[in-house]
């Protein structure tokens, strides 16, 4: 699936920043055009891979490159009123030729998270191809503004885009890790799953194609559903390309892979991916709709395996819309089996935010009256008459 991927604020231009490299890494061609827009100089700068002339610093006037110190009402208007700058960029992007846009952001800082709803309302009113998201809650262990910004970019974000994809940093942090290399390894984390779901569905890049190729129009009904997605991943080793000890010798003396061996491998880990650690944790019965992906060396990859996952994960999540299919890969020795949830409703974590976000309002609205009381209290006279301030 051909992408045009915006980063907005660091987070977000971290990560695509690393969606890059993980293509150039792996041969993939999700990442068809990058840009990355912050009203931070000092994060632009440190990108290694998207195009300078796709790095669009915003606020200048505001914020004079230093960012918006999370402050998210001041991400969302400087987002507003330079909207043209970034539009300078987009208009780099070869429309023609992108499935979707998917726009990037951390949703705990200002920048990102502030803009992020922005841009995308933006871009749904100019362009008729789908706009997706991809959100980074922050960790619980960050602080309360964070997590305030958080839930009320969460719910505008959720509303604007055609889905939200969701990483949850909490879910991913490990004790003890310092936030620099956490944010490394967790953005390694990220790439990966999301890298080999959009990456399936472009067969023009000369590999074998599979025995049932995932095409990006399966990726777009999948996600449909609107709403909140979530991802889990699961691979194993595998010896690419003339086998091991799972493999069998042909009688022209090559090797095969043992078919048995190869259906089982992929079941097994479809189970594992919808089952273990997703980026964000929820109830998988409550998905609408979900996609498998198995890649891998061609030679592993087989249509029993992924039918046999299939009905599992129909079977998991009580709904007939599953989708699947291979995303074959010459140069790996790993297998993997990425399972997209799409459409999920039970989600602790984002139910959690939403209460946060009451919350707030309630507070709000209190110290408002409280404060509109005190005035009236201020300009009433004996007779409890208001009078005219001037
Ligand atoms: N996964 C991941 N999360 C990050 C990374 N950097 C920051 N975050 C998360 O993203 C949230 C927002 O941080 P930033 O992206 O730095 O914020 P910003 O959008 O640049 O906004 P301001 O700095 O307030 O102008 C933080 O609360 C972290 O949870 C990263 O490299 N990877
Ligand atoms: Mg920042």
């Amino acid at each position: 699936m051909k992408l045009a991927m915006i980063g907005f604020g660091q987070a977000g231009g971290k990560i695509v920043d690393k969606f890059i490299e993980y293509d150039q890494r792996t041969g993939g061609e999700a990442v068809r055009s990058a840009v990355a827009v912050n009203t931070a100089k000092a994060d632009l700068v440190g990108l290694d891979y998207v195009p300078e002339e796709n790095q669009v610093l915003i606020g200048q006037s505001r914020v004079k490159g230093h960012g918006v110190g999370a402050d998210n009402e001041l991400g969302a208007e400087i987002a507003e009123e330079d909207i043209d700058e970034v539009q300078g960029a987009v208009d780099n992007v070869p429309i023609h030729d992108i499935d979707a846009f998917l726009i990037v952001a951390g949703m705990g800082g200002g920048t990102g998270s502030g803009g992020a709803p922005v841009l995308a309302k933006y871009l749904k009113r100019i362009y008729t191809e789908p706009v997706y998201g991809l959100g980074v809650l922050p960790g619980r262990d960050e602080g309360g503004i964070y997590t305030l910004n958080a839930a009320r970019s969460f719910q505008t974000f959720v509303r604007e885009v055609d889905n939200l994809l969701v990483f949850d940093n909490d879910a991913w942090r490990e004790a003890g890790e310092s936030v620099g290399s956490g944010y490394d390894r967790i953005n390694e984390e990220i790439v990966r799953r999301f890298g080999i779901l959009f990456g399936a569905g472009e067969v023009s890049r000369g590999e074998e194609v599979g025995e049932s190729v995932v095409d990006s129009s399966e990726i777009i009904n999948t996600l449909d559903t609107g709403g909140v997605s979530t991802v889990g991943y699961a691979a194993e080793e595998v010896d690419n390309p003339s086998g091991g000890l799972l493999s069998r010798f042909k009688s022209d003396g090559t090797e095969e892979v043992d078919s048995t061996h190869a259906t089982n491998r992929i079941t097994s880990l479809v189970r594992k991916a919808a089952l273990g650690r997703l980026t964000l944790p929820c109830e998988i019965d409550s998905a609408e709709r979900s996609l498998l992906v198995a890649s891998g060396p061609p030679e592993y990859l087989n249509r029993k395996g992924v039918e046999k996952g299939r009905k599992w994960l129909e079977n998991q999540t009580g709904s007939m819309e599953v989708r699947g299919g291979d995303y074959p890969v010459g140069d790996t020795d790993q297998v993997a089996g990425v399972v997209l949830l799409s459409g999920v409703s039970e989600v602790p974590r984002v139910e959690e935010l939403q209460e946060v976000a009451v919350e707030t309002q309630d507070n709000i609205d209190a110290i408002e009256q409280e404060s509109n009381q005190n005035t009236t209290d201020l300009i009433e006279d004996d007779d409890g008459e208001l009078d005219p301030l001037f």
